[in-house]
């Protein structure tokens, strides 16, 4: 269990219990990290404001990552509450109109491709510029963000999502290439289909769970808490030397070609 005592955090994409980011800050408050947290929109407001008061978070904030200008007065809340330093940020958020997750990526039109691609990839560059003063100050950081195998393969129905996150990945590398000579490291975590609420709307979810039941290495589905752990890896001080990099919790699923 990584150490994350006297560490600072944001983290960004809790919408309920069920939500990737909680069980990535659940980990990293069972470490002794301190938690900041950011969520989207009033209908989940209280979710995430209870789920942050049992980890003792000392400051929930709204952010739509789409403006510049909350992005500046969220990362300015976070220096004031935080001393001025920031050690971790998570960012898992991901948004595409949900028309656009079913029939023909061909048929994806320029507002809805540009707002997935401004939700889903940009916001992860805004965050990194905006938390770079903060980790910088305190000497280094570590951020991690989600991806997903459809930004490398074309995955049936994943369509511009996919096209979002192979703009993430490469953004994590640039990223990376940028902010390691501040020991700012960025990483991302690929992982299998995961029921949260984001999964819960998709039409043929059970089917690509069974898939990955019938042939993944493994043979089974992962589950948030797996991302969680390897996550906490990727944010903690035992991956110092890791950055740049993609990390698959899929159950082995991407080495397979059939
Ligand atoms: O990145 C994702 C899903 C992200 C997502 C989910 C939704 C559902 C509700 C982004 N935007 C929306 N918009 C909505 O209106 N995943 C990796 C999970 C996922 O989503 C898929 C998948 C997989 C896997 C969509 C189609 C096919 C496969």
């Amino acid at each position: 269990m990584p150490d994350f005592q006297g560490k600072r955090g944001l983290v960004l994409g809790v919408a309920n219990r069920r939500s990737i980011a909680w069980a990535i800050a659940q980990r990293l408050a069972a470490g002794g990290a301190e938690l900041a947290f950011t969520y989207q929109g009033e209908r989940i407001e209280k979710n995430v404001r209870d789920l942050a008061e049992s980890v003792s978070s000392p400051l929930v904030t709204e952010l739509d990552v789409r403006s510049d200008e909350e992005i500046e007065r969220v990362f300015r809340e976070v220096g004031e509450t935080f001393d001025g330093g920031l050690d971790l940020l998570v960012h898992s958020v991901a948004f595409a109109d949900a028309r656009d997750l079913e029939g023909r990526f061909t048929d994806t039109p320029r507002d809805r491709f540009w707002m997935a691609l401004d939700v889903s990839a940009y916001s992860l560059v805004a965050c990194a510029r905006a938390a770079e003063p903060l980790m910088e100050a305190g000497g280094g950081g570590s951020i991690l963000t989600m991806t997903y195998l459809g930004g490398e393969r074309a995955v049936p129905h994943y369509n511009v999502m996919g096209v979002a996150k192979a703009t993430l990945d490469a953004s994590v590398r640039y990223l990376a290439s940028d902010l390691g000579k501040k020991d700012i490291r960025i990483n991302a975590v690929s992982a299998g289909p995961v029921r949260t609420l984001a999964a819960r709307s998709i039409a043929g979810f059970p089917t690509m769970e069974a898939i990955v039941e019938e042939r993944s290495p493994l043979g089974r589905n992962i589950d948030a808490e797996d991302v969680g752990a390897a996550a906490a890896f990727l944010l903690s001080d035992d991956a110092k030397n890791v950055t740049g990099t993609t990390f698959y919790v899929d159950s082995g699923y991407h080495a397979m070609g059939m």
